[in-house]
């Protein structure tokens, strides 16, 4: 992978139950000049042919079924897969247009780290949004801007694209850790998109926004619910703001340490168990293995026992959303 003006783009799709709309979709992002390095769905347990149909309309896709259960493993599995210098974050259900893929990476070559799709900045807009819809978003938005110090028009859209290279600061659950018994890994569910918008502002990335307009899903209902979705929002900002907090204490902590430990006139000196590399690798790991694909953080205990119920759209039954997310 390498930042340069012509990348690879991979385009990831996730999917569930999504085989109509894939007929549509996949032949459009096909027909996307320049082309697309390549295309990879990623499937959550489609019971629609939805693997058949992608096969049928796109005999080069890649895919591959996610390792648990939600969105954002879904997107974490793609990611993963991924061999492309961009990764284009693409929903299968035909309301986000193909066409706009160059113009994300157009922003990405223009020096953003992480391009973020909006439907409320001139060229963009919405067939799929409604009134209160779009005053829950901008409230969002204001809040998430106070917190992380952004300019984010758009928080809740998944439409984006990245330099496959930040992949390490993302952060997210490791795709093969066992499914806990009880609800999902934080990450895993809907909250991804919110959780990518703080942790690329936390780590001070360059972020773009690109004007982007939404359909409506072609085939198949909303799941949307604007309260439930609202709220976990809310819920996801404070989580990844107590995160990116602890994270920066951690980071005070071991140039304190490092202080102390420096002679005067010396060299500082970082415990390398701790210290990062810029890649956002410890130093140890990154020296010893170089930079990998993707991060491999621990689940730290916490993560398992701090669950709450909540209806919710992953699977329809229950969502257990871990708000006191560690890691
Ligand atoms: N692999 C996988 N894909 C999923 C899962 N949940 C949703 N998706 C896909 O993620 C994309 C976005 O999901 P949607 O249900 O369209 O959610 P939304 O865009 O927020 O809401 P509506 O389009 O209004 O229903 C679609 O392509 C879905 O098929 C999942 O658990 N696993
Ligand atoms: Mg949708």
């Amino acid at each position: 992978m390498q930042r340069n003006g012509n990348p690879r783009v991979s385009v990831v799709v996730p999917t569930r139950n999504e085989a109509r709309n894939l007929e549509v979709v996949l032949p459009a992002i096909a027909a996307v000049r320049p082309a697309v390095h390549e295309v990879i769905v990623v499937d959550g347990n489609s019971v629609d042919g939805t693997i058949e149909t992608a096969q049928r309309v796109l005999p080069w896709v890649k895919v591959i079924t996610q390792t648990r259960k939600g969105k954002g493993n879904a997107m974490a599995c793609g990611f993963a897969a991924a061999t492309g210098d961009v990764i284009v974050m693409f929903d299968a259900d035909g309301s986000a247009d193909p066409a706009e893929i160059p113009a994300f990476v157009r922003a990405l070559i223009e020096g953003a780290d992480f391009a973020k799709g909006s439907r409320f900045v001139r060229g963009g807009g919405s067939d799929d949004i409604t009134l209160l819809r779009k005053s829950g978003n901008a409230g969002l938005n204001g809040v998430a801007n106070a917190l992380f110090g952004t300019s984010y028009t758009d928080l809740c859209y998944g439409y984006n694209a990245f330099w496959a290279d930040i992949l390490p600061v993302l952060d997210l659950p490791p795709i093969e850790a066992p499914a806990p018994a009880e609800g999902m890994i934080w990450g895993d569910g809907f909250e991804i998109e919110t959780v990518l918008n703080c942790r690329v502002a936390a780590a001070g990335l360059k972020i773009t926004e690109v004007p982007s307009m939404e359909r409506e899903r072609i085939f198949g209902q909303s799941n949307l619910r604007t309260f439930a979705d609202g709220t976990r929002v809310l819920r996801t900002l404070a989580a990844e703001r107590r995160r990116a907090q602890r994270r920066r204490a951690e980071r005070v902590q071991v140039e304190e340490q490092s202080r102390a430990v420096t002679p005067p006139g010396g060299i500082p000196v970082v415990p390398v168990e701790t210290a990062t590399a810029p890649n956002g690798l410890p130093l140890a790991d990154a020296a010893a293995h170089g930079p990998r694909p993707m991060p491999q953080p621990r689940v730290p205990a916490v993560e398992q026992q701090q669950v709450r119920r909540e209806g919710g759209r992953d699977g329809g039954a229950v969502r257990l959303a871990l708000e006191e997310e560690a890691s």
